[in-house]
């Protein structure tokens, strides 16, 4: 496989101002007819490259005439247009979007056909540069037959509409905005609409359409008002206004990720569209109002100004998350979002960062750029742009994205362009900063606290190391700033306030001050920095803080660490006493009233998989027991609260207050505790809940509740949902998704044998993530000491790459933490990773992650 490297860049030898693109339309067979005009940019005469995958050129014109001056290199088209350095040219082809598994270019799903461009997916559909910074203005022409296509939409305006023969009927649309490849879109079916409009803060009038399949649209409209909320936030915040007189969403069901930011016509998975209280949980709410959002903001921080090649990812793709992770914080609880996306980090982000797949959030090479859609790229890019952010404040930091969006706009940008923005526009020097852009690895801060008895006298100490990766062996400290606060619990004249410290070099001596007694340090607060903190505590630390720090994400955090440290203890084979803990689980249980939502957050235990991540070797087994012991003494001792949580009535599921979802959340927890226990009544409770519930989030949280356990309630609620739910294929994900996370002992059997089940199919990108993805989540299950769902998770990457390299090769990372396994294990592990690349014609996408996986 070749690779393709960050410093090779070299501009466009031809640029594209005006593309036409003419589609005559069918399920089986478009013919697809494209006019580029193309102008040399080149100095010198250069061949017309234009990349096609799995294309046949039918007639290439140029300026009208037949041209034979052309050949295939590959899977591209050569064009040689001698010493031209204008010309119209004109290529046909054919695809079939019946057959397009892939779901990338224009494949049919359900009856209509919709698009996937980015990355690379418009050479699936025509031939053309398909590099980002190849930008033209679109003309679209589609003609299809009117009962099967009824609807049909692309970028831009829809300046025409007609019949034609033979009961088909016709489209001209026009987007005025220059935009590269990877933001055309096109949607042809039969579809409802739910309508809307906003006012922009100019006074422009902006008609928006969010369209589904008939029967659906009564679940839009959250998405609606998502989509309202987000166009108004970025007016207020970034003072970004919509563009065009017309947004348009299209919900699919078949789609490799969550959804696609195209011009004017965003394409997405309907798991981020449709929501109703009794399909849709909390979570899935959220889950569509983020995603809605982040969709739109990228108008302005992705289409707008676009990337310059994909290394640039992260230039759209981390701002946009913050983007989003703001404006979800604005919306709801800025503490509840913030432990998510932490938690989504460190879960997702950190281990890849530890692994062989580790890349700086500006990649130097890839194979198959669709493997770089990382959380390393988005969730730590994201990270970034939050650093930067917190560095130079809120009004700063705006300055710097105002002059941002003026320099570059209609441009294609580097990852550099934007933090030479942030440096004029807000002032500050972020020269040491840009490490993060070329550095993988999480970087480690260890904290340590130096004291003068005599004097008083306190002075952190801090250092950092950044881990080698592989491909970089040697780093160089960053510029790390961490929020920090000293409580001073015994008078003295200690840090009162917050304060950023900024984290230049490799050590560093921060005074505090002088204290009687060794003050509470509350370092990294707000998650201030991406970053592992050692910091020995001294006993009661954890306990002080997770009570009475003034910051919330510091009080969960305090918690967590002290859970952590508790069962990496026990793991190890240390006798531990759990009543720390659960004083400490009851004390923030006290304020329940007053935020059910973070004191959710804040009492759950953390993930076997995180506390994995603390252990030299992981050891699988023992961690699900700590964890269960654990999670049984707080369930027992805390018996009475859990109870008395769960005997008030629920918020009403309609009710999608604060207030409302967090005491939903609350409940949710105190029902794992309490059957947790054992007690001998929970499978009543928790089928009781599951029967009572009005909406979903009750429902399938009893419903996971008793997927862990082995009771004849566990059986009727699986069965009664799937009779229940068996039409709706989201509501059905749930079904298998529960039964793939359970904690029981049989979970790798209980997958395969779903896996057979008529419901599952590898043609839907969500049903395979809720079965095989949900396993390899459950860290006891996919690491089963006789290898076997290490087997089964091969045998579906094999399965699948024929059909979807690309959710294919999404599966492969968690075989490839093998490193931080035991022996047998590692020997599994590696063993599948080379029966994957033992099969012959494997896509570019599996070869690339199997084959790093296994450095
Ligand atoms: N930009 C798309 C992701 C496309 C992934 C292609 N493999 C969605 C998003 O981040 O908004
Ligand atoms: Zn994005």
């Amino acid at each position: 496989p070749v690779t393709i490297h960050r410093g090779d860049y070299r501009p466009p030898e031809w640029q594209l101002p005006d593309i036409a693109l003419d589609f005559a339309l069918g399920i089986d067979e478009t013919r697809v007819t494209a006019a580029l005009s193309v102008v040399r940019s080149a100095d010198a005469p250069a061949p017309l490259t234009l990349r096609g995958d799995g294309l046949t050129a039918l007639a290439v014109r140029v300026d009208g005439e037949g041209w034979n001056d052309w050949r295939m290199e590959g899977p591209d088209l050569v064009v040689d247009l001698g010493d031209r350095t204008a010309a119209v040219v004109e290529v046909e082809t054919a695809i079939n979007p019946a057959a397009n598994t892939q779901l990338m270019g224009l494949y049919a799903s359900n009856g209509m056909l919709c698009t996937q461009c980015e990355a690379e997916g418009f050479r699936r559909i025509t031939f053309h540069p398909d590099r980002p910074d190849v930008l033209s203005r679109y003309k679209v022409r589609m003609e299809g037959d009117k009962a099967l296509f009824p609807i049909l939409l692309s970028n831009g305006n829809c300046i025409e509409k007609g019949e034609s023969e033979g009961g088909r009927h016709w489209a001209l649309w026009e987007d005025p905005w220059p935009k590269p490849s990877y933001l055309f879109a096109l949607v042809a079916g039969d579809l409802v609409v739910n309508r809307d409009e906003f006012v922009t803060l100019s006074g422009r009038k902006v008609e928006l359409g969010i369209w589904v399949r008939e029967g659906d649209v009564e679940r839009t409209s959250h998405a609606m008002q998502a989509l309202k909320n987000s166009m108004k936030w970025d007016e207020q915040v970034y003072g970004r206004e919509y563009d065009l007189d017309l947004f348009n969403i299209v919900a699919v069901s078949d789609f490799n990720m969550g959804a696609m930011e195209n011009k004017g016509l965003n394409i997405f998975n309907t798991r981020y569209i449709l929501a109703d209280p009794d399909t849709a949980t909390d979570l899935d709410y959220d889950g569509v109002e983020g995603v809605v959002a982040h969709e739109y903001f990228h108008n302005w921080s992705g289409n707008r100004v676009t990337c310059r090649d994909w290394f640039q990812l992260s230039l759209k793709e981390g701002f946009t998350v913050f983007r989003d992770q703001s404006f979800s914080a604005d919306m709801g609880s800025p503490a509840v979002k913030r432990i998510e996306d932490v938690r989504l980090l460190r879960a997702a982000q950190f281990p890849e960062d530890a692994g062989p797949l580790a890349h700086p959030i500006r990649p130097d090479s890839y194979q198959e750029i669709s493997n770089f859609y990382t959380a390393t790229v988005y969730n730590k890019g994201a990270e970034v742009i939050r650093m930067m952010h917190a560095m130079v404040g809120a009004e700063r930091f705006r300055k710097g994205t105002d002059l941002y969006f003026e320099r570059h706009d209609g441009e294609a940008a580097t990852c550099e362009d934007f933090v030479r923005a942030i440096e004029d526009g807000a002032g500050v020097d972020l020269t040491l900063f840009r490490r993060w852009y070329e550095q993988a690895g999480t970087p480690r801060v260890t904290a340590r606290i130096e004291s003068d008895e005599d004097t008083g006298e306190r002075v952190l100490h801090l250092a950092q190391a950044v881990p080698a990766t592989p491909g970089q062996p040697d780093k160089a400290p960053t510029l790390i700033p961490l929020r920090i606060k000293a409580f001073d619990l015994d008078g003295g004249h200690g840090i009162e306030e917050e304060r950023l410290v900024l984290l230049d070099r490799g050590e560093m001596a921060v005074p505090l001050g002088h204290y009687r007694s060794r003050p509470m340090l509350s370092l990294n607060r707000g998650f201030s920095a991406p970053v592992i903190v050692d910091f020995a505590r001294a006993g009661g630390e954890l306990a002080w803080l997770a009570a009475h720090d003034d910051d919330p994400f510091a009080r969960y955090e305090a918690l967590q660490q002290l859970m952590l440290d508790t069962l990496v203890a026990a793991v190890s084979g240390e006798t531990v006493d759990h009543s720390v803990v659960i004083d400490a689980v009851a004390q923030t249980l006290g304020g329940r009233a007053a935020d059910p939502a973070f004191v959710a957050e804040a009492v759950l235990l953390p993930s076997e998989a995180f506390v994995g991540d603390q252990m030299v070797v992981v050891d699988p087994d023992a961690i699900r027991r700590e964890r269960l012991a654990l999670q049984a003494a707080i369930g027992g001792a805390l018996e009475a609260e859990w109870r008395a949580i769960l005997a008030e009535t629920p918020p009403p599921a309609a009710i999608l207050s604060r207030k409302a979802k967090g005491g939903r959340r609350l409940r949710g927890v105190a029902l794992a505790y309490l059957a947790a226990t054992g007690l001998p009544d929970t499978p009543a409770v928790a089928f009781g809940i599951f029967s009572d519930a009005d909406g979903m989030t009750e429902r399938q949280a009893a419903l996971a509740t008793l997927a862990h356990g082995d009771s004849d309630e566990r059986v009727a609620a699986l069965d009664i949902f799937y009779q229940r739910y068996r039409d709706n294929p989201l509501v059905l994900d749930k079904w298998f998704q529960v039964q793939a996370w359970s904690l029981r002992p049989d979970t790798v059997d209980a997958v395969r044998e779903l896996a057979g089940h008529p419901d599952f199919t590898l043609a839907n990108p969500n049903r395979v993530r809720s079965l095989y993805g949900a396993l390899t989540g459950n860290q006891a299950a996919f690491h089963q000491a006789d290898g076997a769902g290490y087997r089964l998770i091969a045998d579906l990457v094999i399965a699948l790459d024929p059909k979807n390299p690309q959710t294919a090769a999404r599966m492969i990372p968690p075989l490839g933490r093998w490193k931080r396994f035991d022996e047998a294990r590692q020997t599994m592990m590696k063993a599948e990773l080379q029966r994957i690349l033992a099969q012959p014609g494997l896509s570019r996408d599996v070869t690339e992650q199997a084959s790093k996986s296994l450095l």
